[in-house]
């Protein structure tokens, strides 16, 4: 017969303590302002059981807040010329069912470089697709978050709290407007899985590391079809602006092939008109400097040979990094391959890696013209011609 304490909102959250036996358990502080509590017996054996009190106390920061339309800000509070000392703050940020968080660190100092007690984590609440952890030296790029939930979890950890060390950051309704400053991520339409809402006009911004080319593989494509894409579409532009070249404009429910950027940034909008909206569309983004591979990150996805359905150029060398959200193990099934070689695949061939690197037990290489379908649990996936 035990007790769990558990700061959690959602299952798969913090489990705090678990207490069974006779020796009293010390006080307990939450991070934020719940804490559930679950007792467990089993068949056999009765006892008193347990009685406990519980109260509020005035913690420095965390708490459960309502996001609104508008801006609000909230930070660790500032502590001038004394130490207090720090576990944990927790605010978990609520949006209205169906939309989502938008976070923006506007201020983080941590006051020392260990990652397990000094770091900032802001997640989907629970826990989905969207996760960033900052810890250690590098805090300058501070991406802005947007939840994949209705919910946003901001979790602040330090040994002290002083003028050293805090945190400030802005919470609201996230509209459907993003910016994304990274390597790799997935793309929705506005209320995925649910149709998108009419009268949009959405900007999403894609910026990957400098030097970096960025590749789009579209999983799942459902917009309005209409003649030249008037009513309902996708624009895909080659720059981060809207008057840079046009890469393609999309509708219907055909899927659009893979883009290839030529630089790091791509500008996309995604427009609906007044009246039928359809189930939009699920993007997987990948970013690296070879102009190909990287990471493909999510539940599912699909990815290709650059150029493809064109030929791949000479000389290409891509690897490509596949991670789904939960850890679990990952499934790649190819249907077709095509890579021409003499016959013994040492100069252009296909290669599979059980793990993160090229060290790692493989499988392969492939070359020729192969059509059945081929499916391997392995993580990474390099092509060299
Ligand atoms: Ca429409």
């Amino acid at each position: 017969n035990k007790i769990h304490f558990d700061y959690k909102k959602h299952e798969n959250d913090h489990l705090a303590a678990t207490f069974c036996g006779s020796t009293i358990p010390a006080p307990f502080i939450s991070s934020g302002n719940f804490l559930t509590v679950q007792f467990v017996s089993d068949l056999t054996l009765e006892r008193e059981g347990f009685n406990a009190t519980y109260t509020f106390v005035d913690m420095p920061c965390g708490g459960t807040y309502n996001a609104t339309w508008t801006p609000q800000n909230t930070s660790s509070p500032y502590v001038s010329n004394q130490s207090v000392p720090l576990s944990t703050c927790t605010w978990v940020i609520e949006a209205p069912p169906h939309q989502q968080v938008k976070i923006t660190v506007w201020a983080l100092q941590l006051h020392a470089q260990d990652c397990a007690q000094n770091y900032l984590e802001v997640q989907d609440l629970p826990e989905g697709d969207e996760r960033v952890h900052f810890c250690g030296r590098n805090l300058t790029a501070l991406p802005e978050f947007y939840s994949s939930t209705s919910t946003a979890m901001v979790v602040f950890k330090s040994e002290v709290l002083n003028s050293n060390s805090r945190v400030s950051f802005t919470y609201q309704i996230a509209d459907c407007n993003r910016q994304y400053n990274r390597a790799f991520g997935n793309l929705k339409s506005p209320g995925w899985p649910d149709n998108y809402n009419d009268n949009l006009d959405c900007t999403i911004i894609l910026t990957a590391p400098q030097n970096h080319a960025i590749t789009l593989f579209f999983h799942s494509f459902d917009i309005e079809d209409s003649s030249n894409c008037a009513h309902d579409f996708l624009e895909v532009r080659n720059g981060s602006s809207r008057n840079s070249p046009l890469l393609g404009k999309y509708c219907g429910t055909l899927q659009p092939n893979p883009i290839f950027s030529q630089n790091n940034e791509l500008y996309l909008q995604f427009k609906s008109n007044n009246i039928i909206s359809s189930h939009g569309y699920e993007i997987i983004w990948a970013s690296s400097p070879s102009g190909c591979g990287g990471t493909l990150y999510g539940d599912s996805g699909s990815f290709t040979s650059p150029g493809y359905p064109s030929t791949y150029p000479n000389n290409t060398h891509c690897e490509w990094t596949l991670i789904t959200p939960a850890g679990r193990p990952v499934t790649v099934s190819f249907y077709f391959i095509s890579i021409d070689d003499p016959g013994d695949c040492v100069q252009n061939y296909l290669i599979l890696y059980n793990g993160p690197n090229a060290t790692s037990p493989s499988s392969g290489p492939y070359c020729g013209a192969v059509s059945t379908a081929n499916t391997f649990r392995f993580p990474l996936v390099i092509l060299k011609s």
